[in-house]
């Protein structure tokens, strides 16, 4: 097991054992037990049912300090996975907080509609409600309700609330920005999902996320409480694999019973469904009303691209400065846990996790929730990796200091800056079966929250597993003379072509290892995946309205493989890799044109042979934002 969303991470304790707080150190795969804290010492607990407009109640836990010699602050966190109390009835909810509690707030863990121990009823992801109606309600009213039942009956606050979560609990307290409480003080958004259809959890660009789709719909909608699927082999690859066409998860399992697989099936594309649930509809509009600390991970394996789309869109708004970002080393919600200097095979030279919790989380809610301190972010703070550094932009991306720079595909497996020149229509080829898809990760793929399981830093794996496959492509620069650094935006452009009438295209930038690496003889030659993306062809032209692809056509594709910080540094290699299939994190695309691929029968899948072009009127690249040195 390794770092998670800190309530996705509980769940996961909760797997293994009830009595124990897990202490993962970064995210070395394995977990330390540490025996929990004993909070009934310093905490006082009550438990309330917090009535809504509607007259629904949530279970809310209260924990008061002790022995507090002045009015505090609440402290609020919303979640759809359970509080996790222990044997003594306390939360290990509130040992996220540590480096907090010192500083004295009164923490309130709620769960949300439908969940657990709250009545009403769960909707995955609950669409902003119609302010016109005056019975309607959404998560950003439930939070309004529960802050104003709090500040007037929980005795002793200082009439200030915050709200902060992670991943779910991030999309909650994003979701609080639409309807802020007068008491509401501050926020972070820690990980949110921005959009589940061209990004975060459940879509990319359109591609489904199969195995975390399949797996998280059972988890939330078979019961109030959390659920696992019953997989008959360990390795998920293979399960995935003989389910067949997506339309036998309805027919031999699910039976039209989970809510959000059935709206998967029904909405295979970017229609009015995806985008009301969307943030851009509010977000782009919105003046940020209270402070909002956005935070994410750069190997996120779940929700990288919510929070920085988050902050880039509150960011048109934000005359008052409102707006801050914090974006470290870190996998999904990893800066909640243990020390942060390591994550998979990769070591950092601090311990960021820490310093986050320590540095920044605890001072930003103590300088707004109690005038104490100083702000400890100015605008924007990123961790660069390869140089180790923590670095503090006035924007980002970075307005200044970097230039735009292309890395070319070229003959015999190579990159560079200089463009090809060849008149011919060169180009690589591969042969794409979705009969034997490229793993996305090291078989066995176990399945995804489970002890032992590798999806918490699949992101990091060594690509060197794919490499000599037949259905994946790899150029790669020369050893580099200087260290190469990007910070901001980085975008694929392919030109490619299928056979068949609708492909995917899997972009992979890679730093490759010195293979004589002394830091860490190990870690020679290691290919690790800095950024990667997926696009389903048949949205290149349209999100809303697919399009078959032409076969045999060249077709340009911007595929954006978003924001990073890192620097490829001397002696090491630039890699691209490009590939088809990406399985079972992205279902398979029956390289044949089928209006809705949830309904694809077994035939409709085929065989297809792609190339990716490298001419002069061809030139597939990657676009990098290079900073000065
Ligand atoms: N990635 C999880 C999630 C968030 C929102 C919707 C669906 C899934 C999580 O970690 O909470």
């Amino acid at each position: 097991m390794s770092v998670r969303s800190s309530s996705l991470l509980r769940l996961a304790a909760t797997i293994f054992s009830c009595a124990l707080i897990f202490v993962l150190a970064g995210s070395r795969g394995s977990a330390t037990q540490t025996p929990a804290p004993d909070f009934s010492q310093s905490f006082n607990k009550t438990d309330v049912m917090i009535p809504m407009r509607d007259g629904v109640r949530l279970h809310t836990e209260i924990y008061a300090p002790k022995n507090a010699t002045e009015k505090l602050p609440l402290l609020l966190e919303r979640t759809p996975y359970g509080l996790e109390d222990n044997k003594k009835g306390f939360s290990q909810m509130l040992f996220t907080y540590r480096e907090m509690i010192p500083d004295g707030y009164i923490f309130v863990f709620q769960d949300i509609r439908g969940r657990f121990g709250s009545e009403g009823q769960f909707v995955m992801q609950r669409d902003p409600r119609d302010k016109s109606d005056p019975h309607s309600i959404d998560e950003a009213s439930d939070t309004y309700d529960t802050i104003d039942w709090l500040v007037k009956n929980v005795p002793n606050n200082n009439a200030r609330a915050g709200v902060v979560g992670i991943s779910y609990g991030g999309w909650l307290t994003a979701m609080t920005l639409l309807e802020p409480h007068p008491a509401m003080k501050a926020v972070s958004e820690q990980a949110s999902p921005a959009d589940m259809f061209l990004g975060d959890d459940f879509h990319h660009n359109g591609a489904f996320r199969l195995s975390y789709g399949f797996e998280y719909a059972a988890l939330l909608e078979s019961a109030k409480t959390n659920f696992t699927f019953q997989f008959d082999r360990y390795d998920t690859f293979a399960w995935y694999l003989q389910l067949g066409p997506l339309s036998n998860a309805n027919e031999k399992y699910f039976h039209g019973t989970l809510p959000t697989w059935n709206d998967f099936v029904e909405h295979p594309n970017y229609d009015e469904f995806w985008q009301k649930e969307a943030f851009r509809r509010y977000f782009e509009k919105l003046k940020p009303p209270v402070p909002n600390l956005n935070v994410a991970g750069w190997w996120d394996q779940e929700d990288f691209d919510g929070p920085m789309k988050i902050y880039e869109m509150m960011e048109k708004n934000d005359a008052d400065h409102k707006n801050y970002l914090v974006v470290g080393p870190w996998n999904h919600g990893g800066w909640a846990q243990g020390e942060g200097n390591k994550l998979g095979n990769v070591d950092f030279a601090n311990s960021t996790s820490r310093y986050f919790r320590e540095n920044i989380q605890a001072p930003w809610f103590a300088y707004w929730l109690k005038d104490k301190g100083k702000l400890p972010v100015e605008e924007a703070l990123t961790y660069q990796t390869g140089t180790d550094e923590w670095k503090s932009y006035s924007a980002w991306p970075p307005k200044t200091g970097v230039e735009s720079r292309k890395l070319y595909f070229r003959e015999s497996g190579k990159i560079t800056f200089d463009p090809p020149t060849s008149a011919k229509d060169e180009f690589d080829s591969y042969l794409s079966d979705p009969a034997n898809p490229v793993p996305y990760r090291h078989r066995p793929v176990e399945e995804t929250y489970s002890p032992g399981s590798r999806w918490y830093t699949w992101l990091l794996e060594d690509q060197r597993f794919v490499e000599n496959r037949p259905d994946t492509l790899t150029w790669e620069t020369e050893p580099l003379t200087e260290d190469v650094k990007v910070s901001g935006d980085i975008v694929a452009h392919l030109y490619a072509s299928t056979t068949g009438s609708d492909s995917d295209w899997i972009v992979k930038l890679i730093d490759v290892y010195p293979e004589k690496y002394d830091a860490k003889p190990a870690m020679g030659g290691y290919e690790l995946m800095i950024a990667d993306e997926v696009f389903r062809g048949r949205f290149r032209n349209n999100f809303e309205k697919p399009e078959p692809m032409v076969p045999n056509e060249v077709t340009p594709f911007r595929i954006d493989l978003h924001t990073n910080n890192h620097a490829f540094l001397k002696g090491h290699r630039i890699m691209v890799q490009v590939q088809s299939t990406w399985f079972p994190i992205i279902d398979r695309n029956p390289q044949k044109y089928v209006p809705n691929i949830f309904k694809a029968t077994a035939a409709d899948y085929q065989v297809a042979t792609q190339r990716i072009y490298r001419s002069s009127r061809y030139p597939s690249h990657v676009e990098i934002p290079v900073a000065a040195q």
